[in-house]
């Protein structure tokens, strides 16, 4: 329809001036005729050119005086000839009596006493409505009258856009359909020798190739993990999101009447609510050493419940899987190790913007003898110079199963500020000689999240951005690549 009175149009006229004009003459939408304009231009059956004219157009305000009249004029008609108290005139055009006054008294038609409103003269004319009818026409009106209109915010300026459009080199009055494929039955019939088909557009893109992608959790713990690999870690088996409290804390040298094992801090479980086997003889030497201590240390002095540590919980760390696998080291003969584990723990706390109740965390730890604090310090390092933080900083801090320990700080060139990281200690001796790790033996331990280097690194602020249900599955699609380590 559109193409046939742009093509048809030209076959007997030089030239279309005006592309909404001429839409208007063809009463078909100026969008459609645009489209059709755009389309056979780029296959150059026309030559257009851009039109920008300025053109008025009305407000909501001005297109409800066009509708019912200027305010100032529905306020005079509104005043009798013998005049109206003021109270009567409002009751009678509230929404627009005060508009209407101020304008009808500027154009000194009307006079407001104390009490009274009376007319100034007999009749008006509403120029107001008239110019607002004739720019929805089209029609030009002065500069003055636009300039009125502007400052009563009747009218605004709209940048209209068309085209005027003349033959071009390949026009012809009516486009043969082009077969954009060959089929079956075009070969049957063989009218394949007649069709004229589309030419190939080799610059057209191919369709997006929907495929799996990587969500950006994954691509920071793949880079973390190999950071690890080559500084020669060895992975911890971590497929076990249940855990027993005795794993959890109570290996851990964590007194089982530590807030942190409270049902306000730990999801415990109500089925299977308890775990079915530990290592007795082990369970012995931990239930004294919180008991009475040993080992140089004097405990915690209070009795301690077999119950509490047969309950089952979601691990609130990952390193209740280290303590397990520090049990199974000292069981054989000692070798050093250096593991490591990224994984999702569990904690009972208060969501918001960036806390939910479950995060993974990051756990690195070397078992050797001799360790100091100076080789977790250096270690430390190492690590995080690999994740592109070499600027650190050490503060004291606590932990229940490591002594010394410290939090661990970065210097954040981007956010222009020093940057929590991470914690690490070593773990105490009343964790690893139970264990029945040598004496002479060590361990060095840190850990921090992947959710937070992943947001600072994605720029995402909201961490149901990241994770969770409400995730949107385009972000997966289109984050980058994530490039860590040196
Ligand atoms: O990840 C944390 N911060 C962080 C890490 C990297 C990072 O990289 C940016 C690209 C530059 C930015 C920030 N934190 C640890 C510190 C804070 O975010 C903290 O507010 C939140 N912490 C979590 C625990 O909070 C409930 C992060 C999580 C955490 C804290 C401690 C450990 C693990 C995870 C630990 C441990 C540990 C200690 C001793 C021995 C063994 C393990």
């Amino acid at each position: 329809m559109a193409e046939e009175a742009v093509l048809g149009y030209l076959e007997k006229n030089e030239e279309i001036l005006d592309s909404g004009k001429f839409a208007e003459e063809k009463g078909i939408s100026h969008d459609e005729i645009v489209n059709v304009i755009k389309s056979l231009n780029g296959f150059r059956l026309l030559d257009a050119q851009d039109i920008k004219k300025e053109r008025w157009v009305l407000t909501q305000e001005g297109e409800s005086y066009a509708k019912d009249g200027s305010p100032e004029v529905q306020l005079f008609l509104a005043v009798p000839p013998e005049g109206i108290t003021r109270e009567d005139l409002q009751k009678l055009k509230p929404s627009i009596y005060k508009i209407g006054t101020q304008q009808a008294i500027k154009n000194k038609w009307i006079e407001m006493g104390k009490l009274q409103v009376s007319r100034k003269v007999d009749h008006v004319d509403d120029k107001v409505r008239d110019f607002l009818i004739q720019i929805q026409n089209g029609e030009a009106i002065g500069s003055d009258d636009i300039d009125a209109l502007k400052r009563r915010k009747l009218i605004s300026s709209q940048m209209w856009k068309g085209y005027s459009v003349k033959k071009g080199p390949k026009y012809t009055p009516k486009r043969k359909k082009v077969a954009t494929d060959l089929t079956r039955e075009n070969l049957l019939r063989g009218d394949w020798k007649e069709i004229e088909f589309k030419e190939y557009n080799f610059l057209a893109k191919g369709q997006p190739t929907e495929g799996g992608c990587l969500h950006p959790l994954l691509k920071v713990r793949r880079q973390i993990q190999m950071i690890f690999l080559q500084m020669g870690f060895e992975e911890m088996p971590t497929n076990n999101f249940v855990e027993s409290s005795f794993w959890n804390f109570d290996a851990l040298f964590q007194p089982q009447q530590h807030p942190a094992r409270d049902s306000h801090d730990t999801f415990f479980l109500k089925e299977p609510s308890t775990t079915r086997t530990l290592p007795e003889d082990y369970v012995e030497r931990v239930k004294q050493v919180h008991e009475s201590g040993g080992y140089g240390s004097r405990g915690y002095g209070y009795e301690w419940k077999r119950e509490e540590a047969n309950k089952n919980l979601l691990r609130t760390h990952t390193t209740a899987v280290s303590s397990r696998m520090l049990y199974a080291l000292a069981q054989g003969t000692f070798a050093p190790k250096s593991y490591y584990s990224i994984d999702r723990v569990f904690r009972n706390e208060a969501v918001d913007r960036t806390h939910l109740a479950e995060f993974h965390q990051i756990e690195g730890l070397i078992c050797d003898r001799g360790l100091t604090l100076g080789h977790l310090i250096g270690v430390l390092h190492d690590f995080f110079s690999r994740l592109g933080m070499s600027k650190l900083k050490f503060k004291p801090a606590y932990n229940p199963y490591t002594e010394p320990s410290m939090e661990i700080f970065s210097y954040h060139e981007g956010l222009q500020k020093w940057v929590e990281i991470g914690n690490s200690g070593m773990f105490r001796p009343e964790m690893l000689l139970p264990m029945g790790l040598p004496e002479d033996v060590q361990v060095i331990a840190w850990g921090l999240s992947l959710e937070r280097p992943t947001m600072i690194l994605y720029g995402i602020d909201n961490i149901r951005d990241l994770f969770g249900h409400k995730v949107d599955l385009s972000l997966i699609k289109r984050n980058p690549l994530c490039r860590l380590g040196i």
